[in-house]
């Protein structure tokens, strides 16, 4: 990366979530194996294609105490069986470091688990929600739309991601299609 410490601009696309310039990472259904409740659905899906499920475009700057790291994610429409196509999810590494994900475009949920107390919470966002991840809160985003949900999200650099942790405790939260309509089920 070529980094002088001097104030800088990109441009992103609000509609269609793309950064100029940036990198792009995309996630695809097979890097998703064992996320989604119902295993047959996932394994039929794979059969159909490995789809796209999310990218994120990433502004880069050096992950160091102090700097703030910042993305959009695109998050396509789609299900496994009856759930919702959403973001792996994360707490982060270091339990001090917040995050802000505020959405552009589209509309779904951002489902929540706090790390001690297990406490779940299910925000709906659409266009111009912005919510506030405190530290110790894991976080997963799911598109319920039919359009690309796009959200923008700020955190400190040096926050890193514990997906480890968030698989041993599993995400009490879901969200599924039923009669139409998105519904958030707590798993056990
Ligand atoms: C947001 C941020 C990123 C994260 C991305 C995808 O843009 O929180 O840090 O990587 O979503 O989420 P995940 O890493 O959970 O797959
Ligand atoms: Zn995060």
């Amino acid at each position: 990366m070529n980094w002088d410490k001097r104030p800088f601009a990109v441009t992103i696309d609000l509609e269609a979530g793309v950064v100029t310039p940036a990198e792009a990472r995309v996630t695809r259904l097979s890097d998703l194996e064992g996320l989604f409740v119902d295993e047959e659905a996932y394994r039929q899906e794979r059969e159909k294609g490995d789809l796209r499920v999310y990218t994120v475009y990433s502004i880069p700057v050096p992950e160091e105490r102090g700097q703030l790291l910042s993305c959009t994610t695109i998050l396509y429409p789609g299900k496994v069986g009856k759930e919702y196509y959403m973001t792996r999810g994360h707490f982060h590494l270091d339990t001090q470091a917040a995050e802000v994900y505020t959405c552009l475009s589209g509309e779904g949920y951002l489902l929540l688990v706090e790390d001690g107390s297990g406490e779940a919470e299910s925000i709906k966002v659409v266009k111009g929600t912005s919510v506030y991840v405190p530290a110790r809160w894991a976080h997963r985003m799911v598109n319920c739309g039919k359009i690309p949900l796009v959200f923008y999200a700020v955190w400190p650099a040096e926050a890193g991601h514990d997906y480890e942790r968030l698989r041993e405790k599993g995400f009490p939260l879901r969200v599924f299609e039923e009669g139409e309509r998105p519904s958030v089920v707590r798993l056990g």
